[in-house]
């Protein structure tokens, strides 16, 4: 039989208080997994802590800060001794800016890389070791529609979310042999509080063009929930993905398919 369950695993999903990260430890959760996460700040940490406990789901929250190397790998160790060894581990934790290229500093350019890129690097070497001595382990790395396309005003992220598809590929290679399976979620627009600028309502009550925009966009006609990421990381986080390495999934319901509605 396929096996999805996650029966005894240890899942660290990373900036998981709330949005994406939420909804796929969640999933986790209810697929049988002890569930851990990080915030930056011991407020997100306990916001997190209140929302799981009201789905019934007792989770293990940490602050802790994914560009740290420190701060990473005292949590992992802390995780080890209080929970368990990491099984799974999702790099969620991402920030975006949205300035036009020109206008954005060098320390801008940096802080999204540091965050997007240098976490997943940092919390993933912090958890490889450990999953060589288990015999194996599952790395999914949150990368984006701008892991394949570029747009205005999101330079530093679509150079971020672009390297973490090759990080994914890197890790996918340089571990495969120890049974780890490292792959990619590639979220299509996802209504949650990072993307909320680009649905508010303007002035006179009418739709955002940007949200306007991004339903045409998607063959779906309308966006993601952070509810259609949960079986895809399921699926990957379990043993049904055993051979699957270095893949990014995209669940973008059709973006990446489609060339855009042709003018009326
Ligand atoms: P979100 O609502 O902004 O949540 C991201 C979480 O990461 C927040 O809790 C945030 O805390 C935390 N975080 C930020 N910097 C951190 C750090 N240095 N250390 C630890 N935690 C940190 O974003 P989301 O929309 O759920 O996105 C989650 C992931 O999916 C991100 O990697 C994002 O790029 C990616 N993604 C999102 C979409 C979308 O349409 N929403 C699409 C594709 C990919 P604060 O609240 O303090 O910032
Ligand atoms: C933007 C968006 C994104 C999305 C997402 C798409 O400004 O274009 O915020 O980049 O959040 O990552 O997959």
């Amino acid at each position: 039989m396929v096996n999805f369950s996650l029966e005894g695993k240890v899942a660290l999903v990373t900036g998981a208080s709330y949005g994406i990260g939420f909804a796929l430890a969640t999933a986790f959760a209810e697929a049988g997994a002890k569930i851990v996460f990080n915030d930056i700040k011991q407020e997100l940490v306990d916001k997190g802590l209140a929302a799981y406990k009201e789905k019934g789901i007792e989770a293990h929250g940490y602050v802790c800060d994914v560009t740290n190397e420190d701060q990473v790998n005292a949590m992992v160790a802390q995780i080890a001794e209080e929970v368990g060894p990491v099984n799974i581990l999702v790099n969620n934790a991402g920030i975006i800016k949205r300035i036009p290229m020109c206008e954005m500093t060098a320390a801008e350019f940096r802080q999204v890389i540091d965050i997007d890129l240098n976490g997943p690097f940092i919390v993933s070497k912090a958890v490889i070791p450990g999953m060589i001595k288990m015999g194996g382990g599952k790395i999914i790395n949150i990368c984006s529609m701008m892991s394949e396309l570029g747009r205005e005003t999101v330079s530093a992220y679509a150079a971020a979310k672009g390297g973490l598809k090759m990080l994914t590929r890197n890790i996918a290679s340089e571990y495969g042999e120890y049974n780890i399976q490292c792959n990619g979620i590639g979220p299509g627009y996802i209504a949650t509080p990072q993307t909320a600028p680009l649905r508010e309502r303007q002035p006179d009550g009418s739709r955002h063009p940007f949200d306007s925009f991004i339903v045409a966009k998607t063959p779906a006609a309308r966006w993601g929930t952070p509810e259609d990421l949960m079986g895809p990381a399921v699926f990957l986080a379990s043993e049904a993905s055993n051979f699957v390495n270095g893949h990014v999934l995209y669940v973008d319901g059709g973006i990446l398919a489609y060339i855009g509605k042709q003018p009326q």
